[in-house]
């Protein structure tokens, strides 16, 4: 990667956390409504992975999908107002934080069923084989995910039929409010790969360049003709499951730990130690992405809502009804 690459990577990274921040002050003001689920410590792991993307590879996700969406290529603009309820966001207001979607960015959402979406992921690499496309489905899930019936089945028929997905397990070691060890019966997520025969690796999710380069060779392999391969990457969600979360299921010393790992200050010290960047160049960024929340915050309050004629337009309707 050149510099501006670089620089590109860690801009995402501030971006994402300034506007999970901000997420939660306008949720507490009541300006979001629905749920709120932050993905603050776990920038790296979007970041890395899609940074690792070929235009063409499909991306699908949970409800934590805020950050995935602006890796994706979606503009701050669109996901605070779609997190507002506004017409200008991504999903014109309608779908809120859980369902950001846009097709057009290879980007398939954003799912709030817990597991529901990778099945999806099977269907679009199936998708893809039928119509002679080289595209990759990177679907990414939850452990608690792991434990759900959809991702037996979703996983056992890729393997079956030797689609490409790269299964991306985002171990951040709790479901909503319970540890691995109560909901799972294994706790290295590539224990359940291996039940299906699959290639696996697991990778540090609070260093973007790890993600980056074990993401890069597992798409390299799976668009050779591989099949689908499974990937943990472990890492840590620094606030509660969703806001509101009292965390009694947790110690402040745990979160305490894991923040001194903060994936946005690992990528900072690596680009002022490999002489990328430097502390002034990079404070520079910080202030641009926090420019950049603030404005689309601003875009995102002088948005219209949707019209009242929006609300039966893009849902399916069946012939007999
Ligand atoms: C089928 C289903 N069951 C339960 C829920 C409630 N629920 C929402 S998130 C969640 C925990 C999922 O944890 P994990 O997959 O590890 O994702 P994380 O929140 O850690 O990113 C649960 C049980 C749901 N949304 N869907
Ligand atoms: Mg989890």
């Amino acid at each position: 990667m050149d510099k501006s690459e670089h620089l590109k990577l860690y801009q995402e990274m501030v971006v994402i956390r300034r506007l999970e921040e901000r997420a939660a002050e306008l949720y507490q003001q009541g300006k979001i409504g629905g749920f709120l689920h932050l993905y603050i410590g776990q920038e790296a792991v979007s970041t890395g992975l899609i940074s690792a993307r070929m235009p063409q590879d499909r991306v699908i996700t949970a409800y934590r999908d805020h950050g995935v969406a602006i890796n994706c290529g979606i503009s701050p603009n669109a996901v605070i107002a779609e997190l507002m309820g506004k017409y200008t966001g991504t999903s014109k207001g309608k779908g809120g934080s859980m369902h950001l979607a846009d097709v057009s960015k290879n980007f398939f959402g954003g799912h709030a069923i817990v597991g529901a979406h990778l099945p999806l992921a099977t269907g679009l690499a199936l998708g893809d084989r039928y119509n002679g496309s080289d595209a990759v489905t990177i679907c990414m899930f939850g452990d608690g995910a792991t434990n759900i019936g959809f991702f037996h089945e979703a996983l056992n028929m890729s393997k079956v039929w030797d689609l490409s997905v790269l299964w991306v397990v985002e171990n951040n070691q709790y479901g909503m409010g319970t540890t691995i060890e109560r909901a799972s019966a294994v706790s290295e997520m590539i224990q359940k790969a291996q039940g299906y025969g699959m290639d696996h690796a697991r990778v540090d999710g609070m260093d973007l360049m790890a993600v980056r380069q074990k993401a890069k060779e597992m798409l390299e392999t799976i668009r050779g003709g591989s099949g689908p391969m499974f990937l943990e990457v472990m890492t840590y969600r620094f606030r509660g499951h969703s806001m509101g979360d009292p965390e009694r299921y947790r110690k402040p010393e745990e979160v305490h730990k894991w923040q001194e790992n903060d994936p946005i200050g690992i990528f900072r010290r690596f680009l002022i130690d490999q002489k990328v960047s430097t502390a002034e160049e990079l404070d520079q960024q910080d202030d641009q992405a926090l420019a950049t929340i603030e404005e689309a915050i601003q875009f995102a309050e002088n948005s219209p809502e949707p019209p009242v004629e929006e609300l039966y337009a893009d849902i399916y309707v069946s012939e007999q009804c």
